[in-house]
């Protein structure tokens, strides 16, 4: 059953950690086995994005010693193999739980099993794994699906009724965020004129953005092109150097929709370069760390807690840029 947790939740993960006193001292017993902190091995995916950037330092700040943890923080710089790897090392460290945030949805079921045999809970944070959920104890993260839908719909109502080529840049291929932001999408601009021409990866990075429109520049001209969903805001900034390399007007000559609403993606959706930019919120620390004290002290948990969203239009980014955290 997926949880809906409204922002509010995160207060309550504050109160609870306060109130449990883990802000500020170690819990004695915290962990499970009566002593010291909680020694948590955390497999971040790596550092290719600024919400990725953002989201490490939630994680960073909610998993700290004075909210009784020892964190050992592994950054896989996208590569899920070494990602596996890490896991593995935090299963012969004996680690107290771990704490993924998967790059890819496949591979992950021998390790977790591992996990699972050596005793070790492990609670997923951002993406999402293919593998049996009783290989984990929890998941924390965002509506991947519902943020392509609303991208798809603020495109479908702007553009829909008028011939639009569209070109994509995915996020990392095989990941939960590219699968589900790709699903939604097009899902909501069927039966409009919204044509997708063509669609790659660029790994959710900013030089990946550019490399991809540069090629589809390159293939299909500056007229040969009215729209970009990019699945996060690097890979659209990126695409607007490559557009203004070209001599156009991103945002204007060639529409542009991203996800994440990073602070550099929200500048240059004030400056009118982005046209539209939902929301992916990064700051999962305190939940996270939250849901592992509960599992470490025997609570329930849901299995799925889902962290809200919302989107914004220059107007409206203008207003909030001021009073947003990441
Ligand atoms: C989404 C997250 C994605 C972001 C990208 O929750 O997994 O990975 O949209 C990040 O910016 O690289
Ligand atoms: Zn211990």
């Amino acid at each position: 059953m997926n949880k809906r947790i409204l922002a509010g939740f995160a207060l309550l993960g504050a109160l609870a950690l306060t109130a449990t006193g883990c802000a500020g001292t170690a819990e004695p017993g915290a962990d499970g086995d009566g002593d010291g902190p909680i020694k948590v091995g955390f497999a971040q995916t790596g550092s290719e994005s600024g919400w990725r950037s953002a989201n490490t330092e939630s994680m960073k700040t909610a998993f700290s010693a004075e909210n009784g943890f020892d964190l050992v923080f592994n950054a896989a710089d996208n590569d899920p193999a070494a990602q596996i790897a890490a896991v593995r090392d935090f299963i012969n460290q004996g680690v107290d739980a771990i704490v993924i945030a998967p790059i890819v949805t496949d591979g992950w079921d021998d390790v977790l099993q591992e996990a699972k045999d050596a005793g070790i809970p492990v609670v997923l944070e951002d993406r999402t794994v293919s593998a049996s959920d009783d290989l984990f104890a929890s998941w924390v993260g965002l509506d991947f699906k519902k943020e392509g839908v609303t991208a798809g719909e603020w495109a479908a109502e702007q553009y829909g009724d008028t011939a639009t080529k569209m070109v994509v840049l995915e996020g990392t291929t095989g990941s939960a965020p590219a699968n589900d932001r790709a699903e939604g999408f097009d899902e909501a601009i069927a039966g409009t004129q919204i044509e997708k021409i063509d669609s790659q990866t660029g790994e959710f990075t900013r030089d990946g953005g550019k490399k991809v429109m540069e090629g589809f520049l390159g293939k299909y001209g500056v007229d040969g092109i009215d729209l970009v969903y990019a699945h996060n805001d690097d890979m659209a900034l990126g695409a607007i150097e490559a557009i203004e390399a070209a001599g156009a007007k991103p945002g204007e000559d060639i529409k542009i929709i991203s996800i994440d609403a990073v602070k550099d993606g929200m500048l240059a959706l004030i400056d009118g370069k982005i046209n539209y930019i939902v929301e992916c919120n990064p700051l999962l620390g305190e939940l996270a760390a939250g849901i592992v004290k509960d599992v470490l002290d025997d609570k329930t948990v849901e299995k799925t807690y889902f962290v809200t969203d919302q989107s914004f239009t220059p107007e409206q980014a203008a207003e909030v840029i001021d009073s947003r955290l990441y």
